[in-house]
C-alpha cells in the first residue's frame, strides 16, 4: 500500500510539484484524480477552450462533481492539494505540502542560509505561478496574459539569481537539488504553456529548464500519458 495519498484534480495546476518531488525522490504515493467538475461545466470548459471566469476560488457548488464535493466537506480548508499519509497526517497548502517534503527528503539545502534562500524563493515563484495559472481563467489573448502577470521581468530576475549560484550551471541554491528547483521547473512548464517561445530570452534559464525536464524521473513523469492527459489549469483551456 501507497504511504501517502495525494488529492489533486487531474490537471498540474498546484499539485504538479507535488507530484515532481514524490516521482524523483521514489516515494510511494498514490496519484488520487478527482474529477473537479460536474460533466456539464466540463463539457462547457472543453468547448470553450478553457472556461473564463473570475472567481475561481469560490465556484458554485453545482458546478462541482459529486466526488470533489464530497471530498471537499473532509479536506483542512475545503481544497486541494490535500496530502494523507502516515501517523494520521493530513496536510493542506501546496507550498506547505512541498515543505514537508523538502525537509523530510534532504532537499531543503544544506545549512539555514541555504534554507532562507530556498524560501525567498518559493515566496516569489509561488504568487507568480499562480498569478500565470489565474491568467488562463481570463479571456485575454497571450501577448495580454504576458503583459498582465509581468512574467518577463520575473524571468529575468529568477534567471540573474540562478547565474549568482555556480555561474547558473547546476541548482538555484547550493551544490544539489532543492524543493525550490521542483518549484522553478514546475512555473517554468506553466510559462511555455503560456508561450512555447518564453524561454527562448533566458538562456541560462532554459539550460535549467532542460537539465531538470531530463532527470529520469522526471522525463519519465513528462512522458506518461497521465501527465499528458494534464491540462495547466483548471479551466481545462491547454495543456
Ligand atoms: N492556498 C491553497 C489554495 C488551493 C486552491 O486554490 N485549490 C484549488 C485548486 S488549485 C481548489 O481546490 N479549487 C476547488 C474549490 O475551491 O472547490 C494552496 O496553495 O494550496
Amino acid at each position: 500500500m501507497a504511504e501517502y495519498k495525494l488529492y489533486y484534480f487531474y490537471v498540474r495546476g498546484k499539485g504538479q510539484v507535488i507530484r515532481y518531488v514524490l516521482e524523483d525522490n521514489d516515494v510511494s504515493f498514490e496519484d488520487i484524480l478527482v474529477p473537479m467538475w460536474s460533466e456539464e461545466i466540463k463539457q462547457r470548459c472543453l468547448s470553450d477552450q478553457g472556461f473564463y471566469f473570475e472567481d475561481v476560488f469560490n465556484p458554485r457548488l453545482d458546478w462541482l462533481s459529486k466526488e470533489w464535493q464530497e471530498l471537499k466537506q473532509k479536506t483542512t480548508f475545503g481544497q486541494v492539494p490535500y496530502l494523507t499519509g502516515p501517523d494520521g497526517l493530513e496536510l493542506s497548502e501546496c507550498y506547505a505540502i512541498l515543505r514537508y517534503f523538502g525537509r523530510k527528503l534532504n532537499l531543503y539545502g544544506n545549512n539555514d542560509i541555504e534554507a532562507a534562500k530556498i524560501d525567498m524563493l518559493l515566496e516569489r515563484e509561488h504568487p507568480t505561478l499562480v498569478g500565470v495559472l489565474l491568467s488562463f481563467f481570463k479571456k485575454q489573448d497571450d501577448a495580454a496574459r504576458i503583459e498582465s502577470t509581468k512574467i518577463c521581468d520575473t524571468l529575468a530576475i529568477f534567471q540573474k539569481l540562478l547565474e549568482k549560484n555556480k555561474k547558473g550551471e547546476g541548482y538555484f541554491v547550493g551544490d544539489r537539488v532543492s524543493i525550490a528547483d521542483y518549484a522553478m521547473l514546475d512555473l517554468l512548464d506553466a510559462c511555455i504553456s503560456l508561450s512555447s517561445t518564453m524561454l527562448d530570452a533566458y538562456p541560462t534559464l532554459k539550460a535549467f529548464y532542460d537539465r531538470m525536464a531530463s532527470r529520469e524521473k522526471i522525463a519519465a513523469c513528462k512522458a506518461s500519458e497521465k501527465y499528458k492527459s494534464f491540462y495547466v489549469a483548471g479551466n481545462l483551456g491547454r495543456k
